[in-house]
């Protein structure tokens, strides 16, 4: 092993040599930098000292990346007859959402009722001058509670967090009560909203959309997707649900991107992440997914995958009980 204090005399003729290359490739610019393991080489991107937009650079999603906030264009958003108006998609972000307001409406709180419009990530609609009014991250899900005289100046909410947090405590249900639990649960819905984006923004980003893949960053976000996986595993060891023997908002916020994960729903990675190896964490997947509310929620607003999944708007329970009966 090499120590800060080594000589060249004590490096073997391999590292010379790729020492002498580095230096050659770097002298003429050439663009790869080598390091003693020969798998490591980069591109050769320095820095510049002020970033500017290249758009083109962002992958998939090059086309609707920009480094800039606010509304891009006019658009109007339809509104339907239900208390909740929600604006989204079936990503695991949207997914918590529709989820919620199934098992709201599976409970009986028949004001939980929702119109749930198509938000088009893909096209730019998230950038809409009545979305953006909504939510200025400019990012789904987003909902406008008409209710209880709130009908002419409806309450926005956006974050998913805070959307699952604003429904739990109008309708009283899916927190637990006991003031110890109900911490449980803020803990963990509040550790999802924090982890996630390693797992979207950094595995499924690298893993799956990059334009091509790299190894740096498919390591370190493994690594942590895997970190987190082991988590949840360890505590569902000892925990039927996350705040314990209640199920509540928290599963609802990490079912989405955990459990689909896990289930091979999401980035084609369950070998890749050795997901059977997450026995406890796998058993809770299950069980979160056989709930009707679950079956029901995650339909909604998906525009991908068999027909029999894809809800792309939902005006009434009988949208979802036929998509669900084509099955
Ligand atoms: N922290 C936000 C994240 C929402 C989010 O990242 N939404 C994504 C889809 S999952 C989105 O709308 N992306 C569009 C964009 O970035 O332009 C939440 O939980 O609501």
């Amino acid at each position: 092993m090499q120590t800060a204090h080594s000589s060249y005399s004590h490096r073997s003729i391999d590292t010379l040599g790729v020492l002498a290359l580095q230096w050659f490739y770097q002298f003429f610019n050439l663009g790869i930098i080598m390091s003693n393991d020969s798998n490591h080489t980069d591109n050769g991107y320095t820095p510049p000292k002020v970033w500017t937009w290249n758009p083109g650079n962002g992958g998939e999603w090059a086309s609707i990346n920009r480094p800039t906030a606010g509304a891009r264009h006019e658009q109007k958003l339809p509104k339907g007859e239900h208390p909740f108006q929600l604006y989204s998609l079936a990503t695991p972000n949207g997914q918590k959402v529709t989820i919620m307001l199934e098992e709201l409406l599976a409970l009986g709180h028949n004001q939980a009722e929702y119109d749930a419009h198509l938000i088009k990530i893909g096209d730019g609609d998230q950038f809409g001058s009545d979305f953006v009014d909504i939510n200025p991250n400019s990012k789904i899900p987003a909902i406008l509670d008409y209710s209880d005289g709130l009908a002419e100046k409806p309450q926005r909410i956006f974050e998913s967090g805070a959307i699952l947090l604003y429904l739990s405590e109008k309708f009283d249900a899916l927190l637990p009560k006991e003031h110890s639990t109900r911490t449980e649960a803020m803990s963990w819905l509040f550790w999802q909203m924090g982890s996630a984006p390693y797992i979207g923004g950094g595995f499924g980003h690298f893993y799956s959309y990059a334009p091509y893949p790299m190894e740096y960053p498919i390591d370190r976000f493994t690594m942590e997707a895997k970190r987190q996986l082991d988590v949840l595993d360890k505590h569902l060891a000892n925990n039927e649900y996350m705040a314990g023997k209640e199920y509540s908002i928290a599963d609802i916020a990490i079912w989405p991107w955990y459990g689909n994960l896990v289930l091979g729903n999401a980035y084609d990675a369950v070998e890749f992440l050795e997901a059977a190896s997450y026995k406890n964490l796998l058993r809770w997947a299950k069980q979160i997914e056989s709930r009707e509310a679950v079956q029901r929620g995650r339909v909604v607003n998906r525009t991908w995958g068999e027909d029999h999944e894809q809800l792309h708007e939902r005006h009434s329970a009988a949208d979802i009980d036929q998509k669900l009966k084509d099955n």
